[in-house]
């Protein structure tokens, strides 16, 4: 068999849902899934089985801004300056713009953004960037064809991973890219996410968790290759792909491509054992994280969950963790403020400055962020404040 299966996270609720109020899931209903992940050995591509219709995540009500984070401020910010300076492009198109913490670094006049979830485009449209309030595919792409010509740079961070068509997006991106054009594509890394037993990456926007080896196959369908590579921390430990059609000889290959995936192969990112080892780590993690959340109630010490992430949503439903182990969420995300975490029914509360007060324990939903909520919060920490995390495996953080 080609796919088989290797990790089963149970039922899940679709993960940026945050609920207005307190509510039973049902399967019935279609508002919880199975989540199994699977290994093609052919592509090597991981992914999960269950599509959910784009419309019922990426809609008019979608929570998640890229620009919550300095981190992530900093990053797309950084990235601009390296994209101004190599490519000098003409003009750039980014796929999934979010509220724009790429696009506000370039000029007006030399960008485009593409964002189906209407509430995020008008963020951007309102601050006067061009915004298509669409998804992406080729019907999009022959109406910008027509209207530009052409676009020197396309851009896509956190987003194919959550497009169940790849042979569209790339087709669409082939149609529209200038000759000599580079795509830049980043998301989180499987090969990181192996290694950190960082199985809340997956949930049901993540389709796809890309690896070098993925990719590469991936992209040969579209006589298209991998000419750069760079390992970023973000998001817990992210792939930036930088890739141009083969018969651009301009761009040089560096050896970053082959390194990489020499890694991948050294760690057995080719091989089906791999990932089942990976998914008993994962039922450890489980056990052990339970463990600690039991003995911080037996001691009627008091926990909140920090960041009411998507990956968080994957932990507590895998986990079974109800309002008895963590009564309550603080996020900075105005849509998820006074909502409930998907399938659990725990609050999220208003973050402010103080918050932590009155806490023993933090669990750390946004992990990702580590480095700068520990930065935030340090003055809580130096009072007995301790953060819990679950990668790479269930611990304080000293
Ligand atoms: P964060 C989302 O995943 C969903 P999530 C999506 N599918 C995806 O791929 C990635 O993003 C990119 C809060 N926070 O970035 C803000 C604080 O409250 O890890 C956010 O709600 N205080 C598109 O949800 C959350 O944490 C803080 O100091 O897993 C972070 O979410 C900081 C730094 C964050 O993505």
């Amino acid at each position: 068999m080609t796919i088989k299966k290797f990790l089963k996270l149970g039922l899940q609720p679709l993960a940026n849902q945050y609920q207005k109020k307190q509510i039973r899931l049902s399967v019935k209903k279609g508002q919880l899934y199975n989540l199994n992940i699977f290994f093609n050995s052919k592509s090597k591509l991981v992914s999960i089985s269950k599509r959910i219709p784009s419309e019922k995540m990426f809609n008019s009500k979608y929570p998640y801004r890229s620009s919550m984070s300095k981190t992530m401020r900093a990053s797309f910010k950084d990235l601009s300056k390296k994209i101004k300076r190599r490519f000098k492009p003409n003009l750039l198109l980014e796929i999934g713009s979010n509220d724009g913490a790429l696009i506000k670094n370039f000029d007006k006049e030399k960008i485009i953004g593409v964002e189906p979830c209407k509430n995020l485009a008008k963020i951007t449209k309102n601050d006067g960037y061009l915004t298509y309030d669409k998804y992406w595919n080729f019907d999009l792409a022959k109406k910008l064809k027509k209207k530009f010509k052409s676009v020197d740079v396309i851009y896509s961070a956190n987003t194919l991973t959550h497009i169940s068509n790849l042979t569209d997006v790339f087709q669409s991106i082939k149609y529209l890219l200038s000759e000599q054009g580079t795509v830049i594509i980043e998301d989180p890394s499987l090969l990181e996410c192996i290694k950190k037993n960082s199985y809340d990456q997956f949930y049901n926007e993540h389709i796809y968790l890309f690896s070098g080896l993925a990719m590469k196959n991936l992209l040969r369908r579209f006589d298209f290759e991998i000419f750069d590579l760079e390992n970023l921390s973000t998001h817990g430990g992210s792939l930036r792909y930088y890739i141009k059609r083969k018969s651009n000889k301009k761009q040089k290959v560096t050896n970053k491509v082959d390194s990489q995936i020499k890694e991948e192969i050294r760690f057995g990112l080719h091989k089906y054992n791999t990932y089942k080892r990976f998914s008993f780590n994962v039922s450890e993690s489980k056990k052990k994280l339970l463990q600690i959340l039991n003995k911080i109630k037996k001691d009627k010490k008091k926990i909140i969950g920090y960041g009411a992430t998507a990956k968080a949503v994957t932990v507590l439903n895998y986990c079974d963790i109800n309002k008895d182990l963590i009564p309550i969420f603080t996020d900075t995300t105005p849509e998820k403020i006074n909502n409930y975490i998907p399938g659990r029914n725990i609050k999220i509360s208003k973050y402010n400055k103080n918050i932590l007060k009155n806490y023993d324990y933090a669990f750390l939903g946004a992990w990702n962020f580590k480095k700068e909520i520990i930065q935030k919060e340090k003055k809580f920490i130096k009072k007995g404040l301790k953060f819990l995390t679950h990668v790479p495996y269930p611990k304080f953080i000293k």
